[in-house]
């Protein structure tokens, strides 16, 4: 990357004496001179470069105290968490575990997070990447929030008003799910994910011949309130990407590997791989009528999108294209080119023509495809008719204008390309605020930049990410904060705060424990009151209430050996006073909010005396507010 390094590293402005080095040095708001060098003058003076600087500076400074504008949710990728963030000050807010284990919450340990998680609870890992919120009318409504795992093939809910995962389903008969959109109008009745990888069905070890009819991959729906399968589409070649339009007709999804190859060279081998595009309503009126398979024991309704399939259409790109963004205008679904320095841009409204079957081919939809520049893999938009693409290979974002390349790809002498700005370094995705809305604002764009080599104090060989915030509000773009990521954010999305509306505590009713309340009941426990040990043959219940800075029950006796089920409610009242609950060397810990319940199950297998404690600082004496158990000798 040698060379990309000479032509794409920002380079302060040599005739006012301060070497680039020294810049980084005297301030972290470099970007806003990169953006200064990349739009215009080659040659910054160093009164501009530090008047850029303060600009930056103002712009994205949050006051103590004060709130940020925009509410962000960053995926956490193969770390497998989902991430708060406040913009445009780009401090994390909370993170909420999902596909992870985390150790302050319990998410992974507690029953609570276990239910939630069903089978798939085995797992430790994930790799999430697209992050999504619900939508009404093609805005967000601000109840939940999509994410897809593509290491262990699921799809999980969040619930924005706690901000924890309330739901978690493995998609069956496919592996690794990877893009995920949401039905955007008229609500979003469908999560569509993406299953990448090709597979033999039965997969039963017989059959390992991608090229065989037998090998395919699916385009699944997801029930979004349900949160159970809805049906799932065979399709030719792989997925990679989707997205859904405005209609609430069509969605569409990227295929790199029409091939169905299975290395590298196989992948790239045609010129061309394509757009499919989904008609939801024919798919759904196909499984009403009962035309529809299943897959070994699984109930979903499965139907034939292959080529020849009155159910999905098939439109040529240039090879391996990857992201696939429903412009916020409704109009097209463009498809990025990533080794075609192109994206295609196909228009919704012809759609209805293609599958009527009025056009004479698949490519008469494209509206245009213009030449952006090296590896564009993601598009934004500002709702104001332009467009801004990652250039991965570049190592830029490119602004243009969308009528304008229509109008060039029709043979008019238009300049569609309205400037590029160098970001640090590689970019993935990138994402314009309320972009996926039809109230895209133009105000923001995040790009996520996949190398920061040189812009952070060195962590080592393993580097952070580097996510910038770019003002896009006026003419220009404008970089004005880089912000270090740990592995590796993919996608991020934001939504004004007035969109997302929270719980300051929680709700004694909420389902998110219902399952611990009914065990409760069953005991004959009333958990806001009632302090007690249930002995249950070699299970022990063990049911206390916690209050800033005591625990109901401080001490306890088992056997050893005996499966121990702590569950505590925390009947405090008051706002930010959360409990925790640790069992020394037990692997167990939770976290129990305000009016919230928790229970975490573990054995007791070391006789002693094994002191609890409370881990989330509550209170001047939350040092003392402990317990024991007491294990005596099996
Ligand atoms: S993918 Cu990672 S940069 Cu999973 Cu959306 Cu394109
Ligand atoms: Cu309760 Cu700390
Ligand atoms: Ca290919």
């Amino acid at each position: 990357m040698s060379e990309k390094e000479s032509k794409n590293s920002p380079q302060a402005p040599e005739k006012g004496g301060l070497s680039r080095r020294g810049f980084l040095g005297a301030s972290a708001m470099t970007g806003a001179a990169v953006a200064a060098t990349a739009f215009g003058s080659a040659v910054m003076t160093r009164e501009s470069w530090a008047a850029a600087v303060k600009d930056a500076q103002q712009k994205i400074h949050v006051a103590p105290g004060e709130l940020d504008d925009y509410y962000g949710f960053w995926s956490g990728g193969h770390q497998g968490e989902v991430r708060v963030i406040g913009v445009p000050s780009m401090r994390e807010l909370m993170r909420i575990p999902v596909f992870n284990v985390d150790s302050a919450t319990g998410w992974g340990l507690t029953n609570e997070s276990k239910h939630i998680m069903g089978e798939s609870a085995k797992f430790q890992n994930g790799d999430c990447h697209h992050p999504h919120i619900s939508m009404t009318d093609g805005k967000y409504d601000g109840k939940y929030l999509f994410i897809n795992d593509k290491a262990n093939s699921r799809v999980a809910r969040i619930r924005l008003d706690i901000m924890k995962c309330d739901k978690m389903l493995t998609v069956p008969n496919v592996q690794a799910i990877h893009g995920l959109r949401l039905q955007k109008v008229p609500h979003t009745k469908y999560v569509f994910a993406n299953a990448e990888f090709v597979i033999p069905h039965p997969n039963d070890g017989k059959n390992f011949d991608l090229q065989s009819k037998d090998s395919y991959t699916m385009f699944n729906a997801i029930d979004a309130e349900k949160m159970e399968m809805a049906f799932q589409v065979i399709v030719d070649g792989n997925l990679d990407n989707t997205d859904a339009d405005y209609t609430g007709k069509y969605a569409a999804a990227t295929c790199y590997n029409s091939e169905k190859a299975y290395d590298l060279g196989g992948m790239m081998r045609n010129e061309r791989d394509w757009v499919v595009v989904f008609n939801i309503e024919r798919i759904e009126a196909a499984i009403k009528a009962g035309k529809f398979t299943t897959i070994g024991d699984s109930k979903v309704p499965v139907v034939d999108g292959r080529e020849g399939s009155e159910l999905t259409r098939y439109i040529p790109v240039p090879k391996n294209p990857h992201g696939c963004n429903t412009s916020s205008d409704g109009k097209y679904f463009i498809a990025n080119g990533k080794l075609s320095p192109t994206v295609t841009m196909i228009e919704i409204a012809k759609l209805d023509d293609l599958f009527a079957g009025k056009l004479k081919e698949p490519r008469d939809v494209v509206a245009a495809e213009p030449e952006l520049g090296l590896g564009p893999l993601h598009t934004t938009f500002d709702g104001r008719g332009n467009a801004y693409t990652t250039l991965f290979i570049d190592s830029q974002v490119v602004k243009w204008n969308m009528a304008d390349a229509v109008r060039a790809y029709q043979g008019e002498k238009v300049n569609y390309i309205k400037q590029k700005l160098d970001v640090q370094y590689q970019p993935g995705h990138l994402h314009a605020s309320l972009t996926e809305t039809s109230e895209a604002d133009g105000k923001w764009l995040i790009a996520l930049c996949k190398f920061s080599k040189d812009r952070f104090l060195p962590t080592g060989p393993l580097h952070p990410e580097n996510d910038q915030l770019i003002d896009i509000s006026g003419d220009e773009m404008k970089l004005v904060h880089d912000g270090p990521t740990y592995a590796e954010p993919h996608d991020c999305i934001l939504a004004r705060r007035d969109q997302i509306k929270t719980r300051k505590i929680w709700e004694r009713n909420d389902p998110y424990f219902a399952p611990t309340v009914a065990m409760a009941k069953k005991d004959g426990i009333n958990l806001e009151t009632d302090n007690k040990v249930i002995r249950d043959g070699k299970k022990v219940r063990v049911y206390m209430t916690s209050m800033a800075p005591t625990y109901g029950i401080t001490e306890f006796n088992v056997k050893q050996g005996d499966e121990v089920t702590v569950t505590i409610t925390n009947i405090d009242q008051i706002e930010d006073v959360s409990h925790g609950f640790v069992m020394v060397n037990h692997g167990a810990s939770m976290e129990i909010s305000p009016q919230q319940t928790s229970s975490i199950t573990f054995i007791a297998d070391k006789p002693g005396l094994h002191w609890y404690y409370c881990s989330w600082f509550c209170h001047a004496l939350h040092m003392e507010m402990v317990g024991r158990m007491l294990v005596e000798p099996a």
